[in-house]
């Protein structure tokens, strides 16, 4: 077994946010277990460990309930990155984003990195209804009977929510952190739409993260080899010097 799989200590924390019912659990389950399966609304929160490479990713699902506000900053904690979840069906979804959600990222990282997510695409853009069957891994009893490239029907529902809304929300996220658009990733590669359902670019928010995240862990790694001053030794050699204050 490699060293690396013995201690299942995270070397860093990823955090998601939203309000409830826009499929933050889902979005976990698809990409930890490759399923979409029934869920019931989150209490408090649930922690993820993901082994990515030679690290130990943890991701912190959060419930979107209102009486579990309070717990939310207590989560994005030390958070690297935070993904503020919204349902691309529902417009109050990414409203709300902004009044509660946003504040509570106060207790992350200073250089944490931001993603926006409009989930439940599959209710209103074909190509997130049509993944293939092979690449969203979901069985047909999950799914039902649509597991087609080409859907018999297409989405029905009413896209609120439009991606140039959502990198709106990017930029005054930035100006809320007080962060220039020029240092930081832009908008275009940190707004994403997805499907837990059918697993519509849920690998790729995932995968985009954890590499954006690579620095925070090797600095992280860095900060801890580096040179540390022995106390104890520090002592001993003050102590051989009579006059010496202790
Ligand atoms: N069509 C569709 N439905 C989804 C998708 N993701 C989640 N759902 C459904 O939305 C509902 C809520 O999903 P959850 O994952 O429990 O939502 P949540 O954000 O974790 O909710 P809380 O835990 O209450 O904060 C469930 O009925 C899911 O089946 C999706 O991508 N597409
Ligand atoms: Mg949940």
């Amino acid at each position: 077994m490699p060293d690396y799989a013995k201690t299942k200590k995270p070397d860093v924390k990823l955090v998601i946010l939203g309000d409830m019912n826009v499929g933050k659990t889902s979005l976990l389950h698809r990409y930890m277990e490759r399923t979409f399966k029934d869920t019931i609304s989150t209490v408090g929160g649930a922690f993820f460990l993901k082994q990515w490479g030679p690290y130990n990713i943890s991701i912190w699902d959060t419930a979107g309930r209102e009486q579990f506000h309070g717990l939310g900053s207590m989560y994005c904690r030390g958070a690297a990155a935070v993904i503020l979840t919204y349902d691309v069906t529902k417009w109050q979804s990414l409203v709300e984003l902004e009044n509660r959600f946003v504040s509570l990222t106060d207790t992350a990282n200073s250089d944490c990195i931001f993603a926006i997510v409009g989930n439940k695409a599959d209710l209103t853009d074909t190509r997130a209804f049509a993944v293939e069957p092979e690449e969203n891994g979901t069985e047909e009893k999950e799914q039902g009977p649509r597991a087609s490239s080409s859907p018999a029907a297409p989405p029905k529902g009413h896209k609120q929510v439009s991606r140039e809304d959502a990198v709106a929300l990017y930029s005054r996220i930035l100006q809320y952190k007080l962060l220039a658009e020029e240092t930081c990733l832009p908008a275009e590669r940190m707004c994403f739409e997805t499907s837990a359902k059918t697993g519509y670019n849920v690998d790729l928010l995932f995968e985009t993260l954890f590499s954006m995240v690579l620095p925070s862990i090797r600095r992280k790694e860095a900060q801890s080899d580096s040179p540390t001053v022995d106390l104890e030794e520090c002592r001993e050699v003050k102590g051989a010097k009579p006059g010496c204050c202790t």
